[in-house]
């Protein structure tokens, strides 16, 4: 199966839903919009919205009722993408050849931004509820790769990073906190909302942790130039990180098998995620 063609075909609802949570709102200035669009719609590869979606597929339910996930993933990666480029953080002026929200707009709005759209993914999550216990579960799966335990402990461990006292399982302490917990969430999320049970939601737990690991891995090989901060290269070189990145994915592919043939666009996804060259 083509990952791309099938990102293509599925991603256009996540789109639609993500431009009409932007739409002119009484009670949110019009530059808070802005600054909340300004990284969110031009977008990424919609990487974690396509899991989740590929997920409650997995699990033998059509990919739209996996949305809500979709969208709150797609909406809490863009707010740690703000902030994490900020002056206090990494201080990037350029996200996906753009200036960075702090950039376009100011420092202040930039946070604000991040903290709505933060804010906003759980809205989307809580609404509507149609199965009122799967959405309450993925709220609680999406708040805890979300914090102190996930994506925020991630990001507090890999600023202060010292890579001479660094080893693989410090590094992917790191990554599978502030990489795989969001892919974990997305995927287990996904399959609760397409009302995956225990022993399946644990298998995409399993698969999300060797995936999320895998996939930044594989972004600092891509960014190999670079080679600063938190990353497995600096440490065991290219060819080990490669090897560890690959292995990983073989760990997660393994985790979809009892999903049989209905998995299929989860494990092209996964496969594109690793392997991809840009
Ligand atoms: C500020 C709480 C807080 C967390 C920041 C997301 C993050 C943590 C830092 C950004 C930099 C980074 C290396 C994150 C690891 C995950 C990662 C590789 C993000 C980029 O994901 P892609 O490639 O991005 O899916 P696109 O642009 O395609 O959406």
């Amino acid at each position: 199966m083509d990952a791309r063609g099938w990102l293509a075909e599925r991603i256009p609802p996540v789109e639609t839903a993500l431009v009409n949570l932007l739409a002119p709102c009484d009670g949110v200035p019009s530059r808070l919009t802005g600054a909340m669009a300004h990284l969110l719609l031009p977008g990424g590869k919609r990487l974690r919205p396509a899991l989740a979606l590929a997920a409650a597929e997995a699990v033998g339910a059509p990919s739209e009722r996996a949305l809500p996930m979709a969208v709150a993933v797609e909406l809490v990666h863009s707010y740690s993408l703000i902030h994490d480029d900020l002056p206090c953080m990494d201080d990037d002026d350029t996200r996906r050849g753009r200036p960075t929200v702090h950039r376009a707009f100011d420092e202040a709005t930039a946070v604000l931004a991040g903290d709505a759209l933060l804010t906003l993914a759980f809205e989307v999550l809580a609404a509507d509820a149609g199965d009122g216990s799967a959405r309450l579960a993925a709220v609680g799966e999406l708040a805890r790769a979300s914090g102190a335990a996930g994506l925020v402990g991630g990001q507090v461990d890999d600023l202060a990073f010292e890579a001479p006292e660094a080893d693989r399982a410090r590094i992917e302490s790191i990554h599978a906190r502030k990489s795989a917990a969001l892919i974990t969430a997305a995927l287990v999320g996904g399959g609760l909302l397409g009302g995956a049970d225990r022993e399946a939601c644990e298998a995409l737990r399993r698969c999300g942790t060797a995936l999320g690991v895998a996939f930044q891995i594989a972004d600092d090989l891509l960014d190999a130039d670079e080679d600063d901060g938190c990353s497995l290269l600096r440490v065991e070189g290219m060819d080990e990180a490669r090897a560890r990145s690959e292995a990983l994915l073989t760990r997660a592919l393994e985790e979809t098998r009892r999903f049989g043939e209905p998995a299929e666009p989860l494990r092209a996804l996964a496969c594109y995620a690793v392997r991809r060259s840009e």
